[in-house]
């Protein structure tokens, strides 16, 4: 999954592809680099980010969406709105990829409407205050149990199981240990049977992790996010997302013939 963000303030592709020209090309540029998938995103939700309101969310988005689908693409909307869901799906999105897990009431039923898959990620709190100090007393278990609740939830509400992903959100409300054990222990969210996604891509905990004094900058995260990445596969994630295609799924494509030889 290619991570398409038309913000001027994402954490590392911010105002890269702002016009819509731009992001398209962006977009298609990825599925040639061998995406399945591009996910269009019109607010950041990186640490301290501010929302951004609904008809500016849509602006952004919806001729993205609907210039990219039109080429045959498989969209992802990634929004935690209801209103952009709606828009996104009747201009071709196929997936909504939904980092509060359905917290907007309406955005259940745009979903079960359209019978498209939806992705179900945790975050404690939210994007301005979810880095201040997160605690949990086991967060394999507490951020697993939440998932299944939340697709449970979806399940009782006309979302058919299949088209239910799962996230454990790094970087979401979470310290470094907390990113690193849900990493480790990803096997317990593949047990769920639920397809479980994962987006580590440039994150700052890769920057922390090789240079805890002073985090080494996004441009300095590709090979740590490649390794985190290939862990995850390992462990059972289906889906990667992340903003430098090529090199994605080459370490995918060499994983999966690995763990499937
Ligand atoms: N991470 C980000 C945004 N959306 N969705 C899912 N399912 N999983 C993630 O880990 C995830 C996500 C944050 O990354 P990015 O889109 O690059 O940055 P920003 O939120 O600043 O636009």
């Amino acid at each position: 999954m290619g991570i398409l963000n038309v913000t001027p303030d994402s954490f590392s592709d911010g105002g890269l592809h702002f016009a819509p020209r731009d992001a398209v090309s962006a977009g298609l540029r990825m599925v040639g680099d061998g995406a399945d998938i591009v996910d269009v995103g019109g607010e950041s939700t990186r640490p301290g980010a501010e929302p951004v309101p609904v008809e500016e969310e849509l602006r952004r988005v919806i001729p993205v969406v609907e210039a990219l689908a039109s080429e045959g693409t498989i969209v992802s909307v990634d929004t935690m709105k209801a209103a952009v869901a709606r828009e996104a799906l009747a201009a071709g999105a196929r997936i909504v990829n939904d980092v509060t897990a359905l917290r907007d009431p309406e955005m259940v039923e745009v979903v079960a409407a359209a019978q498209c898959t939806v992705c179900l990620m945790h975050m404690k709190g939210e994007p301005r205050t979810m880095q201040s100090n997160p605690e949990y007393v086991d967060v394999v278990a507490e951020v697993r149990d939440y998932l299944v609740d939340r697709a449970r939830f979806a399940e009782s509400r006309g979302i058919a199981p299949d088209r239910i992903w799962i996230d454990p959100g790094f970087g979401f409300g979470k310290t470094v240990r907390h990113n690193l054990l849900l990493l480790k222990h990803l096997d317990a969210f593949v047990a769920t049977g639920y397809p479980v996604l994962i987006g580590v891509s440039r994150k700052s905990t890769i920057g922390k992790l090789l240079n805890p004094e002073n985090p080494l900058p996004v441009e300095e995260r590709y090979e740590g996010t490649l390794a985190a990445q290939v862990v995850a596969q390992t462990k059972g994630a289906r889906i990667i997302r992340t903003h430098d295609v090529k090199s994605a799924k080459r370490a995918a494509m060499i994983t999966a013939a690995i763990l499937d030889a």
